[in-house]
């Protein structure tokens, strides 16, 4: 097992073969064994490509040549940050057959983010698209260039600048006809050594790496898909950030390619564009996060609907809404308005899947976010004492399993913290079981911000708003929100004689070249911060705080003594 990183017990890793959970096949192997099983299906489908699984293979097994002719070598780590085009797919499972270790970071994330990544991992590689929305990525490689000397690779989607390597020109080449291809074979990797790593919301001020191993992460979406209805007709979009586990393989375009049906790459945030391409592929299974699936619901409800949005969504069978929790109304909702069936999916990088059952109740599909969905999956619903709570009642939710981790990648401190001594992940999630044995999510005991599915760490912004010239104290809170759930709030208490307002801590912000989600949407300045009786910062009371502030302010907004069109007071 790659150093840093925490292998499963034997007695568990016997028990996890024994039970056909663990294949001992990697990644790259599953593109060998898809070739041969579904020769020219279409496997995958772009705006612009239509590829069939032999060819799937063809264009994985070229890049992968050309990693290894570039000089990359097993456990060297990439980080990629492309969007949903069909170079990840290549390159994800190209990394998988010669050994490299992706990064899986998200188009968002910027210098910060990246560059600490990129020193964490010791990643030599970068994989980014050319631009996006006015973003330029080559530019961003090449200021971590500046910082990280060991940063020897930066491979392009689209355009590339000088001393960078594009995708096309790589894929353009017939490297298999110079290199043997025994060399694919040599530098196959360990099947239970790790395979990539996923990025965790992070509940402390820098993000953590994920490492999941091949045999893990094939059960992770092998699993997935035996309770999510894919199979050989099944016609996956993917709208969410493909390098997220949901989308990846949970169940993901992992579960549909090894079930041999066909993976739908959307890379706009256009409705139109979105349902257009439901109806013209006929797409059976989608995942989404919650503020995603409302938006669906209301374009396609009613007189409301924009005629460039009429779109035959016929052929959805089961929407997956999941990242952050679904209230019961708009749940209820999905069936009648988008007219198919609404799965609910609980998951986490780290590992355990829950999901609703396709036939389970449609009272335990609204009102709740499933159970796991291995027989191997282990959990406990536990008190301040780790003592198992009664049935029902509400507790903290620990788990391990054939594909939780054990470990995060290099942080022995943290995860003495964030397992227990038996190797339970403490998800940090407040949840209680429903009559019927499905969990339901309640709250959260863990010191982050879920911004519609985006996990924000407060202790990560709080630092940042502290290194202000004029804060003297800060403290970061989710504030309830309509659409998104939530949404960020920082109280800051100024420094005598300062002033600040919210457009002036953005500007300070942006600098600091953080992902934008991340920036607080309000800021409340005050004179000193609430303690609990044990002197730490009382969130709690914060959060009660904005929820009263925002409440008043949206019944004043909605009062009827106001004029229509009269300033707010
Ligand atoms: P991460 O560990 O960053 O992958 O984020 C996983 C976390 O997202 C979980 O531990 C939950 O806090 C949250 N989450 C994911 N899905 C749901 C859901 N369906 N309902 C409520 N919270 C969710
Ligand atoms: O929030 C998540 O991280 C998540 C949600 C649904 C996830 O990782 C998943 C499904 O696999």
């Amino acid at each position: 097992m790659l150093e840093g990183c925490t292998p499963w017990p034997a007695e568990f890793a016997e028990r996890y073969r024994r039970h056909g959970y663990w294949r001992d096949q990697t990644l790259g192997d599953l593109v060998d064994i898809w070739a041969n099983a579904y020769g020219d299906r279409v496997a995958l489908i772009s705006a612009t490509q239509r590829v069939t699984y032999v060819e799937l293979r063809r264009r994985i097994d070229r890049l992968a040549l050309h990693l290894l002719r570039l000089g990359l070598r097993p456990t060297d780590r990439m980080v990629i940050q492309l969007a949903n085009v069909p170079e990840f797919i290549y390159l994800y499972y190209a990394c998988a057959r010669v050994g490299v270790l992706p990064v899986m970071t998200l188009p968002p994330h910027r210098f910060a983010e990246i560059s600490y990544l990129v020193n964490f991992s010791g990643a030599v590689a970068y994989a980014a698209p050319a631009q996006i929305k006015g973003f330029d990525y080559r530019q961003l490689a090449r200021e971590l260039r500046q910082v990280v000397p060991g940063l020897t690779h930066v491979l392009i989607a689209g355009e590339a600048a000088r001393g960078m390597v594009s995708f096309d020109e790589l894929l353009a080449d017939p490297i298999e006809e110079r290199e043997p291809p025994e060399r694919l074979v040599a530098a196959r990797p360990d099947p239970s050594d790790v395979a990539l790593f996923l990025l965790s919301g992070g509940t402390t001020g820098l993000p953590k790496l994920i490492p999941r191993t091949h045999n893990d992460y094939e059960y992770n979406s092998r699993a997935s898909g035996a309770v999510s209805g894919i199979g050989p007709d099944t016609v996956y979009l993917v709208v969410l950030s493909i390098a997220h586990n949901f989308p990846l393989a949970s169940p993901g375009l992992q579960s549909v390619l090894q079930a041999g049906g066909r993976v739908v790459l959307c890379d706009s945030t256009d409705l139109a564009d979105q349902f257009a391409l439901i109806e013209r592929e006929g797409v059976t299974h989608v995942a989404l996060v919650p503020a995603l699936a409302i938006r669906w619901m209301e374009a396609s409800t009613g007189d409301r609907v924009e005629a460039s949005r009429r779109h035959d969504l016929s052929s959805l069978r089961v929407l997956q809404v999941g990242g952050a929790r679904l209230n019961p109304e708009p749940a209820a909702r999905v069936r009648p308005t988008l007219g198919c069936q609404l799965q609910q999916v609980f998951g986490m990088a780290e590992g355990l899947l829950n999901y609703t059952r396709l036939d389970d109740s449609e009272e335990e599909i609204v009102q709740t976010q499933g159970r796991p969905c291995s027989p191997g999956d282990e959990f406990r619903i536990v008190d301040e004492a780790d003592r198992d709570v009664p049935p029902g009642e509400l507790g903290s939710l620990l788990t391990r399993g054939p594909y939780t981790i054990r470990g995060y990648y290099n942080v022995p401190e943290h995860n003495r913290r964030a397992f227990t001594a038996d190797g339970f992940y403490r998800t940090g999630d407040v949840v209680r079981l429903s009559p019927r044995g499905n969990l339901i999510v309640e709250g959260r005991e863990k010191d982050l911000i879920n911004r519609g599915g985006e996990k924000i760490s407060a202790e990560e912004i709080e630092n940042l708003i502290l290194g202000h010239p004029g804060v003297s104290n800060a403290a970061v809170v989710a504030m309830p929100d309509p659409l998104l759930g939530e949404r960020t709030c920082a109280y800051v208490v100024p420094k005598p004689d300062a002033t600040l307002d919210l457009a002036g801590l953005l500007r300070f912000l942006e600098a600091k070249q953080i992902a934008r989600f991340k920036l607080p949407e309000r800021l409340e300045v005050v004179d000193s911060l609430p303690l609990t009786t044990v002197g730490k910062v009382s969130k709690k009371d914060l959060r009660e705080d904005i929820a009263r502030k925002l409440a008043a302010e949206t019944r004043l907004a909605a009062g009827p003594n106001l004029q229509p069109g009269a300033d707010p007071p």
